[in-house]
């Protein structure tokens, strides 16, 4: 069976980029075995703490970050590591080559559930001639478009552990071996299927989305005598909705509401849109904000939020027209 570190060294990634990804791999076999363990592993419930966006940390937010944190700064080739979890960068090697960012625990209410939740990253190119080693300049160093990304995947913990990882314009899922700890190729140069009638949004915010939201969401479910409506599901972990569009194909819509003024997005662009639309680009489909393609946002702030439309190419064009 082909590992993934037989499969990166049969596509020749960069040396130091391997070992970046591993890092990051290493860090997820850990959060995959307190995940089985559920209950057992005390890693249920959550803190008394809250994160930079204001939201209560679960213990297993927290375990996770602190899992790839662990790892990450004692790799020589990665300069900073952002987190959803964490307020600014935190510091690794200076002058190291790649930034890396990630969602530690996506879907994080579905932890005490059973239900699905990942880890998604992404590993950025460092600035060349860095300046300060500064938490608050490194931050300036992340600000970079999504096209910039070199590698993107995230880890569903789900009845099984698969990961799915785009780098080199290739994106391959492999599924964790729990006998022998190691992520095994299963799927090769993965494809969105076309034509899926299915579309993921949480319906709870019909009512605070744009009318132009609202009339597309009507126009799938509308019984028509040519075609039949489209089917929906709603994991609330975007990795679980995205792992199954790259499967099955379909559509994801997270649009902006007017239910916070303030905070018309949830999203995050780093850490979920820019992984995510890299990898749904790399699979053949689109990934858009409502004003263009995700991966020419220019990020100007670590935590930016942006709507996000994703999936089948067709489905998008068809959702934003
Ligand atoms: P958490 O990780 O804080 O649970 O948020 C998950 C998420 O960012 C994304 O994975 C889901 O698609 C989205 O939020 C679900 O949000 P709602 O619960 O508001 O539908």
């Amino acid at each position: 069976m082909q590992t993934i570190e037989h499969q990166l060294n049969q596509m020749q990634v960069d040396l130091q980029l391997q070992s970046v990804i591993l890092s990051v791999l290493a860090a997820t076999k850990d959060i995959a075995f307190k995940v089985s363990q559920g209950a057992l592993s005390g890693v249920l419930g959550a803190t008394d703490n809250e994160n930079v966006q204001g939201e209560t940390q679960k213990k297993l937010d927290v375990i996770a970050n602190q899992l790839l944190l662990d790892e990450l700064v004692k790799n020589p080739y990665v300069r900073a590591v952002a987190s959803e979890e964490e307020d600014l960068p935190v510091a690794c090697t200076a002058q190291a080559p790649f930034l890396v960012a990630f969602d530690p625990l996506d879907g994080s209410s579905n932890i005490d559930i059973n239900g699905q939740i990942g880890t998604i990253f992404t590993i950025l190119p460092a600035a060349e001639h860095s300046g300060s080693h500064q938490p608050q300049a490194l931050e300036k160093e992340y600000y970079q478009a999504g096209r910039n990304q070199l590698c993107a995947g995230y880890v569903l913990y789900g009845p099984s552990a698969t990961l799915v990882i785009a780098l080199q314009g290739q994106i391959h899922e492999f599924t964790l071996d729990r006998i022998k700890w190691e992520y095994c190729l299963t799927k090769s140069d993965l494809r969105l299927p076309a034509d899926t009638k299915e579309f993921s949004a949480n319906m709870s915010n019909f009512f605070y989305w744009s009318e132009h939201f609202q009339n597309y969401v009507r126009s799938v479910i509308r019984p028509n005598e040519k075609d039949s409506k489209f089917n929906m599901r709603w994991n609330g972990a975007m990795v679980g909705d995205v792992h199954r569009i790259i499967s099955r194909g379909g559509i994801f819509i997270f649009p902006s509401d007017n239910k916070n003024p303030k905070q018309p997005a949830k999203l995050r662009v780093l850490y979920e849109a820019f992984p995510m639309a890299f990898l749904i680009e790399q699979a053949g489909g689109k990934a858009f904000s409502e004003t263009g393609p995700i991966m020419d946002i220019a990020l100007n702030e670590l935590h930016q939020r942006t709507p996000v439309i994703l999936g089948d190419g067709g489905l998008v064009k068809d959702c934003l027209n």
